[in-house]
């Protein structure tokens, strides 16, 4: 179904115009807000990840336990998701030991707004900053390693898309439950609360060279809020 929000857009021509943004729920509790931010945002997103990129304890390639390499280079703010133990620290034990750096208030107050938007409440202690190359994916799992309490209380997560689109997969509680295909494009955001919080998901696949091309990114990153 899809849902209109009302918005009041400040036009350069100091007309007040009103507007509808698209809300579409794609599951009980799963909002997706396709161009939730403006291209501004986005700039001031892109701008936040470049200061942490550089910053002491920048992305790495996170090694799970089997000794596989992920499809994506990763960033945690706030804490730190072991990709070795699957729990979240306040240090980099299976990287480099440093502590995680915090969430930057821009982002943290976006990510609030994008909760807000979908008709839930988010006090996010944790950030994931994933990048994905054009060959870049991520294979259907739950996120599944916060608090119990705080998972079973149905508090979303809120992602953030910038630069190239992904074909998301949507699946349900089940491993085996079918998939729904979803494209996120650049400026999308997309909140799981409810009951599609244990829901399967991954990345299939990144559509390269479709982001905004003043951006000067290559590949995508995705930003997941969340309460640990
Ligand atoms: C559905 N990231 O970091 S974001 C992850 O685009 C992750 O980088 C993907 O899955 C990415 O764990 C997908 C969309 C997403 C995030 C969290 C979810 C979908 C979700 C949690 C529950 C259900
Ligand atoms: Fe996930």
């Amino acid at each position: 179904s899809v849902k209109e929000r009302p918005m009041v857009v400040r036009c350069y021509t100091r007309t007040m115009i009103r507007m509808t943004q698209p809300r579409v729920v794609i599951a009980e509790g799963a909002v997706h807000l396709p161009s939730w931010m403006p291209v501004e945002a986005q700039q001031k997103a892109l701008h936040e990840i470049r200061a942490l990129a550089d910053g002491e304890a920048g992305f790495y390639t996170p090694i799970l336990r089997n000794g596989a390499r992920m499809r994506v280079r990763m960033l945690c703010c706030g804490r730190h998701w072991d990709a070795k133990t699957y729990r979240y620290d306040l240090l980099r034990t299976d990287v480099d030991g440093l502590p995680a750096p915090p969430i930057p208030e821009v982002l943290r107050q976006l990510a609030c707004e994008a909760a807000e938007s979908a008709g839930f409440s988010l006090e996010p202690d944790v950030l994931l900053v994933n990048w994905y190359g054009a060959e870049g994916r991520m294979g259907l799992h739950q996120d599944k390693d916060e608090r119990p309490e705080i998972i079973a209380s149905g508090v979303p997560i809120v992602s953030l898309s910038i630069g190239d689109a992904a074909i998301f997969e949507f699946g349900g509680a089940r491993r085996k439950d079918p998939v729904q295909r979803i494209r996120l494009e650049s400026g999308d955001a997309f909140v799981f609360g409810g009951s599609s919080r244990l829901n399967h998901h991954g990345i299939a696949s990144i559509v390269a060279g479709t982001g905004p091309t003043e951006f000067g990114v290559a590949g995508r990153y995705n930003l997941t809020f969340r309460q640990y």
